[in-house]
């Protein structure tokens, strides 16, 4: 489906083989360390230079974004986000807006073609899957008429049933457009 120019899709697979990609973005912790979940997995594929660019740049606070590179990722460029703690920091529909809407930012400034989010804060800071793909559509939604550069978002989900969430969704939403 496309929003203004820009092509929105949802696939189930792995944040870290996405190599038709340019930037993934990093469901990150604030100290930009790795971790469980999507962390784990880009910090490990990565390798230990991503550690070494991420540390100058923490603590970061929920909702920031900031960019580096990829190192061993078929990426050419990571994006951390700090999602909302649910129920710990408020308001969090913002706080979660606020990292799709800053790392798209990031992206268009750097006039990045291709961008493929995990489903942030969805994992281990346990925002309910619904409640947050409301959050993140209704945000890319308002964002992607804006861009010039961004030609693809991808949301790759981990399992079959969060991916028949999102295409759920993603169809309801065309029906806004
Ligand atoms: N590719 C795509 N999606 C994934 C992958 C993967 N390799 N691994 C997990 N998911 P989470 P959060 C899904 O916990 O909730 C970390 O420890 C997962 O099923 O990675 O923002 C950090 O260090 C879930 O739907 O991120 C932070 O402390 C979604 O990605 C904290 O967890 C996000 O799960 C961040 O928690």
């Amino acid at each position: 489906m496309k929003i203004g120019d820009t092509q929105i899709e949802a696939i189930k697979g792995d944040i870290v083989t996405q190599s038709d990609i340019e930037a993934i973005v990093n469901a990150a912790n604030a100290q930009l360390q790795t971790g469980s979940g999507v962390a784990g997995a880009i910090h490990k594929a990565a390798g230990p230079d991503l550690d070494k660019e991420t540390s100058p740049l923490a603590p970061i606070k929920p909702g920031d974004a900031v960019i580096t590179r990829a190192y061993n990722l078929p990426n050419d460029f990571v994006i951390h986000v700090l999602g909302p703690i649910y129920g710990a920091d408020k308001p969090e529909e913002d706080l979660l807006s606020n990292c799709y809407k800053n790392a798209i930012q990031l992206a268009e400034e750097r006039k990045i073609k291709s961008i493929a989010f995990p489903a942030i804060s969805t994992g281990a800071f346990g925002y309910p899957l619904e409640e947050a793909t409301n959050v993140t559509l209704s945000t890319v939604k308002v964002i992607l008429p804006t861009l010039k550069h961004v030609k693809l978002v991808r949301f790759v989900l981990f399992s079959e049933k969060d991916l028949a969430l999102y295409q759920q969704k993603i169809e309801a939403l065309k029906d806004t457009l």
